[in-house]
């Protein structure tokens, strides 16, 4: 199948988009061009490769067949016209601010991001970029944010990790009315199997493909989607000069592999993490959880709306804060204490020591991420297992808040 069957659904794209065994000596899987360089047929041709005038693969940090039909059926998914792939999440977001930001510009930036994210607008800041930090839910106050000199809204939404939610369409309406305005977006929480930020107004998407895309935990990896028009941009300027943060042909082989079975890994990841946020919501230990998919989420109607599932991510605090948290940790049997997200393995982390240790503790209290935040990937594994290590863990933060309560009730006899 190739790219003249726009009518397929989701999986069948994420299976079959761009390749067509007929073409690959019938080979069911594509193969992988492991060639750092390509041979020229004439030293002309390869003058014209070099100006842009002919196409055609010459060297891999620029592009390669593998990495080539990979960024097609990212394109394809997120509905975009083409993508770049990068060595991680970090090289795809770098080179998408190197490429679209100067000196002078501004950047406008939702509440909450991941850690080296955060870390990274101080980085382009010291080179004359200016980085301001908006609540994007509040549309009058991006409005008041946006200026001549403004050049791109940034943001994560679900955030990571306090989940939330920036309305694409309504930024996306507002940035537009300004020209030069690019809007970009982090999907990697969603994937475009929950969420198209491009179909909702959006200019760019990049992932950590780290994640929920390759969903193995065995690489690191990282997409820009766009039009062809920015990606061209992002390639030959935020890819091959300055960063050079190319994705091996191996990585995107498994990159592809993981594509396969997404929809159904994300359908699994949402249900799964459905119920563990329940179990957490019904239990006494616990202070609060915000999951998308409980209607107590403050923004259960955006979610509804922008999101077709509510996603792999829970974050959650128990009473007596992050030295409970701990111990809940801890406890866990099944659950791997462990930073990343969307493998099949659930995980669990303490942003504030771990993931977001990038901001200093008053940077998280104006950003929103408390102290005492423990972090769930819930993975792909049976829930009730999930479910009974939730439950065992729980239990041993339970008697350990409540023995100070009883304490203190005997002092005060
Ligand atoms: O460079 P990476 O592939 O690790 O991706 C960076 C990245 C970009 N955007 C979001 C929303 C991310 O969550 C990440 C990576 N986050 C991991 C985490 O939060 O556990 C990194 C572990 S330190």
């Amino acid at each position: 199948m190739n790219n003249k069957h726009p009518g397929f659904g989701f999986s069948t794209r994420a299976i079959h988009h761009g390749y067509d065994p007929k073409d690959h000596h019938g080979a069911l899987v594509p193969p992988i061009y492991l060639s750092a360089t390509f041979a020229f047929p004439t030293a002309e041709y390869g003058a014209a490769c070099f100006a842009g005038e002919a196409s055609g693969h010459f060297y891999t940090r620029i592009s390669n067949p593998t990495l080539a039909l990979l960024e097609s059926r990212m394109a394809a998914l997120e509905n975009g016209e083409a993508a770049v792939a990068f060595s991680s999440g970090m090289g795809a977001i770098a080179a998408t601010f190197w490429t679209l930001l100067r000196p002078g510009d501004e950047v406008i930036v939702s509440q909450t991001l991941y850690g080296c994210t955060f870390a990274l607008l101080h980085g382009i800041g010291e080179f004359g970029i200016k980085v301001r930090h908006v609540d994007l839910t509040d549309l009058a106050a991006l409005q008041a944010a946006l200026c001549p000199a403004t050049r791109m809204i940034y943001c994560e939404t679900p955030a990571n990790p306090t989940l939330r939610l920036v309305d694409i369409a309504a930024v996306a309406r507002l940035a537009h009315q300004q020209p030069n305005v690019t809007v970009v977006v982090d999907n990697t929480y969603c994937t475009p199997y929950l969420q198209r930020p491009l179909e909702l107004g959006a200019d760019v998407v990049v992932h950590s493909a780290t994640k929920y895309l390759s969903g193995h935990g065995d690489i690191t990896a990282g997409i820009a989607v766009s039009s062809h028009a920015i990606a061209k941009r992002i390639r030959l300027q935020g890819l091959k000069d300055l960063t050079g943060a190319v994705m091996s042909p191996q990585d995107a082989a498994l990159l592809m592999r993981g594509l396969k079975t997404l929809a159904l890994r994300m359908d699994r990841h949402c249900s799964n993490a459905q119920a563990v946020a329940e179990a957490l919501q019904a239990h006494p230990a616990v202070q609060w959880v915000t999951y998308p998919g409980l209607a107590s989420f403050p923004q259960y109607e955006l979610a509804a709306r922008q999101m077709k599932q509510s996603g792999g991510m829970i974050a959650f605090e128990l009473k007596g804060g992050i030295d409970t948290g701990r111990r809940f940790m801890n406890a866990l049997k099944l659950f791997t204490r462990a930073v990343s997200l969307g493998d099949a393995e659930s995980l669990a982390q303490h942003p504030a020591s771990m993931t977001h240790s990038t901001y200093t503790p008053e940077e998280r209290a104006q950003h929103g991420i408390s102290e005492g935040l423990v972090r769930l990937s819930v993975g792909l594994e049976d829930v009730a297992d999930l479910l009974a290590d939730v439950q065992q863990a729980l239990g041993k933060c339970a008697r350990a808040v409540a023995r100070p309560t009883l304490l203190a009730a005997h002092a005060g006899k």
